[in-house]
């Protein structure tokens, strides 16, 4: 093998010299060439993908052998091939007739490789285009047992599945922390078949039934025109349909708060938003919905944080995912339960369960814990996997059926048929991701990409030639037969029931289970998004919906808009609020908080290394930013630093430690006396890039603390030493404690104040 590389290696290498002799020859051209950047040139099999990282399933979708080993299709030995498998000596020059040219016609390998660049990219998904996965492990605890049948659910069982989460209204290529609905795809590979949970972060949807969607869409995509905005809801069209269109009052309410910014996927709720049916071994069926909750707490960013953060790292979703993940910090989400009789109304205290745009709040219908989702491995590669996988609400298994929400009728639809545009025919179930883990004999045939070498001569039922295989299958045999659900006798009407007419006591609810932090974002996000409106015609139609909610909510955004506040229209509805909703108040585990360390020359360096390791111990990620990369402590090497006052933004971390020294008269964190341009003493500051980093983890209500001579610091930066979520003190380890108690409850809001009304 070294041999035949030298060999290869050789042969380019004298092309060279020859190449550089003919172009000497030229006028003008440069004596030498510059050194090429050294390659290796030893062949070795290519490199084991990480530990993390796995391909995709190989379970063939018919049960026979397709003739095609899957490691072989990807790539696989030492030496460079044309996709036909023919060893190449050069991939780096056309074939040409002398080093001038022309190209011939007869370089197949230039042809092939070419052809293969031009065809690379696939549409991306209409909606839902951004989105990061991982792989994981669904365990189920079995309490669901007694409402479903579905064997994935039975106690014990554990079952691999793959999750996407996603923006909804972005393009493959736009940032991740825009304000928007996230999705929450989870496909669960069962023993029975594919079950698909296509959910997002938010329980209620824009509209009520399907054949709007396009209208919404439509209105919250880019503008026709020019293309702008690119991935956010801040602009005429959008508020334009919302206004119009009432039902979409709920969603968007969710939007304008905190959840329309999530901090990270791992601290992202989930819902399935439609009522589902379960159907148990006896027949029994009960009406449900879906829950994600996730074990690092529910969490969110600030606008201006996420503002900033679409700038500076707009993979920032996707790459706190992976590092999670990589770092063996396994994001975890329980899945849980609402349960309802299945009643012919389909209504629970007096909600209609088939309306998408209403929740059941979890104090009259408590979320009953049913399994454990951790993800566990990133994927092996973005386009096989995440690009590929197809997701669908009408993959279901024995004991999961559906019911007549109009939503969903519609989706049952559009879900199948958009990955015929997208993964080019009807053989997506092929590609690795999506193939089922449970034997396939559907008896589907040819069209484009069919990779299965189907057997057999009678792909039709009943037949004799294949010995009537395949079989049917009763329920007994695992056979999915769908809940004989009694069909009233009704005329044919364009209708929605009269109880989708109530578009404002759940998003009073909602207003209302809010803390005031919460409510002051709302009126910031509705501000913001309706300032950026051309037309003031949509932003007085908007506040008339305000008013509908809430007239202190309505108030409040007039007054930003410098536009009078409308009276309601109708009367406010009376709803108890739902505590559960707010995000505030709660206690979460630190498990994976970012806390940052700053220091400098002057600190010393085994505290920051004593700080460090305690973040370690309570499972937290500790990243040490001091003036240069390396050694951030005194130079003994006991710390090293991985972030730079440089190219760290206060953005990425919970939390900040400055680490001061107690030793007097040292010259804590670059401090220094800065001198007027008179002379004149002005005071302590330190390095402007530390000073914004500060300034902003107060600005975003973060736990800040420090110790030594970081009071100079607060002053300068008009911070009160002992201000809420602020830890000052001599004793290092007393900060750190401090720090991590404010983490629990991931933000102080109670540094500033809000104005709005608490409720309750
Ligand atoms: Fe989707 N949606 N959707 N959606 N949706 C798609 O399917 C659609 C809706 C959701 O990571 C598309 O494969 C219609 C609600 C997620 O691959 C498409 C309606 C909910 C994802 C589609 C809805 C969702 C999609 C685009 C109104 C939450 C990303 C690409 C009736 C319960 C899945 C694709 C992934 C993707 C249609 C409404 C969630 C076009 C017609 C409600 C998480 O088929």
């Amino acid at each position: 093998v070294k041999a035949a590389a030298q060999k290869v290696a050789g042969a380019v290498t004298d092309r060279g010299r020859e190449d550089d002799r003919e172009e000497a020859e030229l006028p003008g051209a440069p004596a030498a060439r510059p050194a090429p950047l050294e390659e290796p040139t030893e062949p070795h099999d290519p490199l084991p993908p990480k530990p993390d990282q796995h391909g995709p399933a190989t379970v063939s979708p018919t049960g026979v052998p397709t003739g095609a080993d899957q490691a072989a299709m990807a790539q696989a030995g030492a030496y460079h091939t044309t996709a036909q498998g023919l060893r190449l000596p050069d991939t780096d020059h056309s074939l040409k007739a002398g080093p001038r040219g022309p190209v011939l016609l007869q370089d197949h390998h230039l042809r092939e490789k070419v052809m293969h660049f031009d065809h690379e990219r696939i549409p991306e998904r209409v909606v839902h285009a951004r989105g990061a996965g991982a792989h994981g492990v669904f365990r189920s605890y079995g309490t669901a047992a007694q409402v479903t049948k579905a064997a994935f659910l039975a106690k014990d069982t554990q079952t691999p599945v793959f999750v996407r989460f996603s923006t909804v209204l972005g393009s493959r290529g736009s940032a991740d922390t825009v304000r928007d609905t996230r999705g929450f795809a989870t496909k669960f590979y069962t023993s029975e078949g594919v079950f698909d949970l296509v959910g997002n972060n938010i329980p209620v949807f824009f509209i009520q039934d399907a054949i709007k969607f396009p209208d919404v869409i439509h209105a919250g995509k880019p503008h026709p025109d020019r293309e702008i905005p690119q991935a956010q809801s801040a602009h005429d069209t959008f508020w334009d349909f919302v206004s119009l269109h009432t039902e979409a009052t709920h969603h968007t309410l969710w939007n304008m708060s905190d959840r329309g910014i999530a901090r990270s996927f791992r601290t992202m709720e989930g819902f399935g938003i439609h009522t589902f049916r379960l159907v148990n071994a006896e027949g029994t069926t009960t009406l449900v919905k879906w829950h994600w909750k996730p074990k690092q707490g529910v969490h969110s960013m600030v606008w201006e944080e996420a503002q900033i953060t679409a700038g500076m790292d707009p993979d920032f979703h996707r790459r706190d995912l992976a590092d999670a993940i990589e770092a063996g910090a396994y994001p975890e989400w329980e899945l849980g339960i609402q349960t309802f009789p299945d009643t012919p109304e389909q209504m629970f205290e007096g909600i209609d369960l088939l309306d998408p745009t209403k929740i059941v709040p979890e104090e009259i219908a408590p979320v009953q814990p049913i399994g454990l989702l951790t993800l566990n491995a990133n994927p092996a590669n973005f386009f096989a996997e995440t690009e590929q996988i197809a997701f669908h609400p009408g993959h279901l298994v024995p004991g999961i059926d559906i019911t007549d929400d109009p939503l969903l009728a519609g989706r049952l639809f559009s879900y199948l048929d958009t990955q015929i545009t997208r993964l080019g025919g009807p053989n997506f179930p092929q590609i690795p991701v999506n193939r089922p883990h449970a034997p396939v004999n559907d008896m589907q045939r040819d069209s484009f990409h069919q990779t299965a070498v189907h057997r057999g001569v009678a792909p039709y039922r009943p037949n004799s030639l294949d010995g009537g295989c395949p079989f049917a299958a009763g329920a007994a045999e695992g056979g999915y037969v769908e809940v004989p659900v009694p069909l009233a006798a009704a005329t044919k009407v364009r209708e929605a029931p009269a109880t989708f007419d109530d578009h404002f006591s759940h998003p009073r609810r909602f207003w209302l289970s809010m803390s005031p932090v919460e409510k002051e974002h709302i009126i910031n996000a509705y501000t913001f998004e309706l300032s950026k409106c051309w037309e003031r015609a949509i932003q007085e139609r908007q506040l008339r919906v305000l008013a509908n909610i809430d007239p202190y909510l309505c108030e409040q955004v007039a007054a930003g808009l410098g536009l009078p506040a409308p009276a309601p229209s109708e009367a406010l509805a009376e709803v108890r609020p739902s505590p559960a909703l707010s995000q505030v108040g709660k206690e979460w585990p630190v498990t994976g908080r970012i806390l940052g360390i700053v220091t400098d020359g002057g600190t010393a360096a085994d505290t920051v290394a004593a700080v460090r390791r305690a973040a370690l111990d309570a499972d937290m990620v500790p990243l040490v930013i001091a003036p240069a990369l390396g050694d951030g402590g005194d130079g003994d090497g006991g710390v090293t630093a991985q972030r730079t006052f440089a190219n760290a933004r206060s953005v990425e971390f919970d939390a900040l430690v400055l680490a001061g020294t107690p030793a007097p008269g040292a010259d804590a964190l670059g401090a220094r006396d800065a001198k007027a341009g008179d002379g004149a003493e002005a005071g302590p500051v330190t390095d402007p890039r530390v000073m914004l980093l500060i300034d902003e983890t107060y600005r975003h209500a973060k736990p800040l603390g420090g110790w030594g001579d970081v009071r100079r610091i607060w002053e300068v930066l008009n911070i009160a030493p002992d201000a809420p979520g602020v830890v000052t003190s001599d004793n290092p380890a007393a900060v750190f404690d401090g720090i991590v108690g404010h983490l629990r409850h991931h933000r102080v809001w109670h540094r500033f104040p809000a104005q709005a009304p608490a409720t309750y």
